[in-house]
């Protein structure tokens, strides 16, 4: 019960450190743990008593979904022993009596001021403090303001025609009264199926004598299977609490897990089955959205999982019809939250409940007695809302907050919300967020993101105050890049594609864009350490003491391909250049054993052609669509010293795929056993030898495409320029040279050699190997290693140039493009933002190499295109 003496004011300072909007386990917590640190904080509440979410969610049916063992506080494990949960997934009334319980415990009522609406909150910069007006009148100021207001507080307002005309009880299962509802007798609509209709439709429909369910959308639930906390759930919590909570810190969603690394895609029915049924068994979220590790990323992953849980609701619903209709088809599993039900689809075989499609029959209008459907009028005596919330953005933009230079945050939201990290916001100084967009909040269990958020935002109050700072903002540039990567973190998965609250797109008028942040629950945790341990990176600080700032981008790497840096960084490979060359190349050759094997094409044929000094082997890919198709000829990556005419094998099937091109991968020879200019004589023997054969190999007439990896990129580019050189019939027309991150001169000297020495696969050092097994000092200038440096760039055939941001050959990459194209000839430079030299091959690992590849493939069909209008 809420403290009324707390309510009615209480000794209550006008002027405090810092205003906390909310209650809530966020709000709570924050008020715990600054007050601790000795601020002198002031929260504000709508409501009478503690809870947010759980004090206003008080439908039938309404519980967590994350297991209790996860969905609870951390911060003192002496709460942790003195409370415990009942039950697997606690029913609201539960949830709501543990927060009281913590509020009791830690004496927070004295300083939360209940029955209180925060109206606005206006910067005073001046006075370098937050002026706050509230329902009540009352004003305040904060040095600091902190929204703690939830991500699922404010109910959608009910967008369909005639709402407000009926003339029974409404209700809203985001306001449900206090003192319950008692439907027994009576005729009952409830409009959704999202989670909160989901939960409570079971529950009515064993009171009313008659449910009415309409339903716009499916949703994938799958059986929570609640009962008391199993032991083996127990287990690892009590055997050592520490490491447990230490582990739901850096793991993905918040909760312990192993994430697979099985991919859907790769894996034989068998274990479809095996996987699905075991995380079925669970009754949980966690292990159901991850079982296979590209169910997220790939449609024909995720199609095995949602398939599955179709068979599923087909078994438990006997009418066929009523099955097909409660079977999702229009969104991914997992692009919109899935739910957890105790008897959900075993309720629409009740004889009392009617299951209304509202794609086929669209509500009219509601009138004054019921709800009118496609030619239908149905009299009912009570209406449930279960139409969800402006979610994550709602309860921040409901508040007039109104930062630096008369900016409203509303205003600067317009086109989506803004932040960096999810916890700030340019513009409006000392301002903070607890689990804003922009961060893992609602895709993770709240409870280890609120804790993480008010640990982190408290540290920085802490910081600041010693450092003799006032004001703490964020820079545009630290903001801007991380709403790239965040973003960009969406991309590489299904979720933009489906019309979710997660992409706001259950509210009319409400800007399209991804508002939580997918990376992750741990690679956001150590974003933001880092952001403190790079000295507030992105952060400007000022006040008594000056002002404090450096600027900078916490997350430039594509987030795919920073993972695979730190997986790789985990394992701590030896260097290719620390081994003798035969030892590299095995030891490449084991590497590209563990990927995926990538897409399936048409046919692939091992040959051999004469080489310069004797038959050598080649790989062809061709396509499964009707030929002839334009040949491409495509020389390995390596550093002239590793590979071979199949290790780039995943990359030219996707090329193959994408291109509609017929690939033929060709080998050369190798240093330090052939050096420069063995491999480019086996190039130019390739190109002679590909370009006769071109229809013999089933390719189509007229020139061949050369293409090239790296030091196969090196390749294409001087056969390119050899085969213009030296003319003749021998020396065949190219269509046009495909060059992704080649190498183009033998200096290593650019900018990029000098940021991208280390850490990114192709060191400076690794170059260094390759260089010195391949060529004497006295070639390096050769055009034939170094064709940047060749005398005329003219007449070249149309280029394709793909450069890597944190690649130590991108600056002669890009030279390369912009010599060419001074020189006259057509080209195409492609710097693909977040990428090093190695990941754009990384097929179905990284999948944000996934558009460059697209582009490469249109290029060589451009190539080809241009070529046949010329001939
Ligand atoms: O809301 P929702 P929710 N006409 O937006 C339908 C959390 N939560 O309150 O999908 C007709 O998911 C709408 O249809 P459509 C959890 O994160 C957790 O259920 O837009 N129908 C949909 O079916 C959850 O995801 C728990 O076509 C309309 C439904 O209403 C989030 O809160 C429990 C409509 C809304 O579903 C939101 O869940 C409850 C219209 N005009 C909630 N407008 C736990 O278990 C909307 N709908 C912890």
């Amino acid at each position: 019960m809420a403290d009324s003496s707390a309510t009615a004011g209480g000794a209550r300072a006008a002027d405090v450190d810092v205003v906390v909007v909310g209650a809530g386990f966020a709000g709570l917590y924050l008020l715990h743990k600054l007050r601790g640190l000795g601020f002198r904080v002031q929260v504000l509440e709508t409501a009478d008593d503690v809870g947010g979410t759980w004090y206003w969610n008080r439908y039938p049916g309404a519980r967590c979904d994350i297991p209790t063992t996860d969905y609870t506080y951390s911060f003192d494990p002496a709460l942790e022993t003195a409370w415990t949960w009942s039950e697997k997934y606690a029913t609201q009334p539960e949830i709501l009596r543990y927060a009281q319980f913590v509020a009791d415990r830690y004496d927070l009522r004295r300083d939360i001021q209940f029955n209180t609406k925060v109206e606005a909150a206006h910067w005073d910069a001046a006075a370098n403090r937050w002026r706050i007006r509230t329902s009540t009148d009352a004003k305040l100021s904060a040095q600091h303001l902190v929204m703690a207001s939830g991500c699922l507080s404010v109910p959608k307002t009910p967008d369909i025609p005639g709402a407000g005309r009926f003339q029974g009880p409404v209700y809203s299962t985001g306001r449900w009264p206090h003192q319950g509802v008692d439907f027994t007798g009576q005729r009952v609509a409830v409009i959704g199926t999202g989670s909160s209709g989901i939960q409570s439709i079971p529950l009515i429909a064993e009171q009313a004598a008659q449910l009415t369910v309409f339903q716009r959308t499916p949703n994938y639930s799958i059986p929570a299977g609640n009962g008391p906390v199993a032991p083996e759930r127990r287990a690892p919590l009590e055997a050592n609490r520490d490491a447990y909570r230490l582990a739901a810190k850096w793991s993905r969603a918040g909760v312990p897990s192993e994430p697979t690394q099985i991919y859907g895609r790769y894996s034989p029915p068998d274990v479809h089955a095996e996987r699905f049924e075991a995380a079925w068994k669970t009754g949980e979220l966690i292990p159901i959205l991850g079982v296979f590790a590209d169910q997220i990323l790939f449609p024909d992953s995720n199609a095995i999982v949602a398939g599955k849980v179709r068979e599923k609701i087909r078994a438990v619903v006997h009418n066929p019809e009523t099955a097909e209709l409660l079977s999702p088809k229009d969104h991914h599993f997992g692009t919109k939250r899935p739910c957890l039900d105790t008897g959900y689809y075993q309720t629409y075989n009740r004889p009392n409940v009617r299951l209304v499609d509202l794609r086929r029959q669209p509500i009219t209008s509601i009138t004054e007695t019921g709800i009118d459907v496609g030619g239908e009028s149905m009299r009912f005596d009570a209406i449930v809302y279960a139409t969800g919330f402006d979610a994550m953005t709602g309860a921040i933009v409901a508040v007039d907050i109104t930062g630096r230079d008369g900016v409203t945050l509303k205003g600067k939201w317009a086109a989506g919300p803004i932040t960096y990290l999810g916890l700030m916001s340019v513009g409006f100084p000392n301002f903070f967020m607890v689990t804003g967009p922009g961060s893992p909040s609602v895709l993770s269990n709240m409870m280890v993101s609120i804790e993480q958020h008010v640990d982190w935002i408290s540290d920085c109050l802490v910081r600041l105050r010693s450092d003799g700072l006032s004001t703490i903002e964020p820079t545009p540039q630290a903001e801007a890049g991380w709403m790239q990567h965040s973003q960009d973190c969406a991309a590489i998965t299904l979720f933009p594609s489906a019309d979710s609250w997660y992409m706001g797109a259950n509210v009319p008028g409400k800007p399209r864009v991804f508002l939580p942040y997918v990376g992750g629950v741990d690679a956001y945790r150590k974003a933001c350490d880092e952001v403190v341990a790079r000295g507030d990176l992105g952060l400007r600080r000022s006040g008594p003491a000056g002002e404090r700032c450096n600027d900078g981008v916490v997350r430039q790497l594509q987030p795919d391909v920073g993972m695979v840096l730190d997986m790789l960084a985990a394992m701590n490979l030896p260097t290719f250049d620390s081994m003798p060359p035969e030892a590299a190349r095995a030891f490449l050759a084991q590497l590209n054993a563990a990927r995926p094997p990538g897409p399936a094409v048409g046919e692939v044929l091992d040959g051999s052609f004469p080489g310069a000094a004797g038959p050598l082997n080649y790989r062809l890919y061709r396509p499964a669509t009707p030929g002839p198709h334009p040949v491409v000829l495509y020389y390995h990556g390596g550093g002239w010293v590793l590979g071979s005419a199949d290790s780039d094998d995943p990359l030219l099937r996707d090329l193959c795929v994408r291109s509609g091109c017929l690939i033929v991968s060709v080998d050369y020879r190798h240093a330090p056993e052939a050096c420069f200019p063995a491999a480019v004589d086996d190039a130019m023997a390739a190109l002679r030898w590909v370009s006769a054969n071109a229809e013999s190999l089933g390719g189509a007439p007229g020139p061949v495409a050369v293409a090239g990896w790296s030091a196969g990129g090196n390749q294409a580019a001087v056969v390119c320029q050899l085969a213009r050189d030296q003319g003749g019939p021998e020396n065949p027309q190219i269509a046009g040279q495909l060059l992704l991150t080649p190498v183009t001169d033998g200096e290593r000297s650019t900018a990029s050699y000098r940021e991208n020495a280390e850490g990114y696969v192709l060191t400076a050092s690794l170059m260094q190997w390759f260089f010195d097994h391949y060529a004497d000092e006295a070639d390096r200038h050769d055009p034939r290693i170094a064709p940047l440096r060749a005398k005329s760039l003219a007449g070249l055939p149309p280029a394709c140039i793909v450069t890597g941001q944190f690649d130590p050959l991108r600056d002669e990459g890009a030279a390369y493009a912009r010599a060419l194209e001074a020189a006259g000839n057509r080209v195409q430079h492609i710097a693909a933002r977040g990428h090093t030299h190695t990941s754009l091959t990384m097929i179905d690992v990284v999948v944000s190499g996934e558009p460059v590849r697209a582009q490469m493939a249109a290029a060589l069909r451009g190539f080809f295109a241009r070529s046949t209008v010329a001939a």
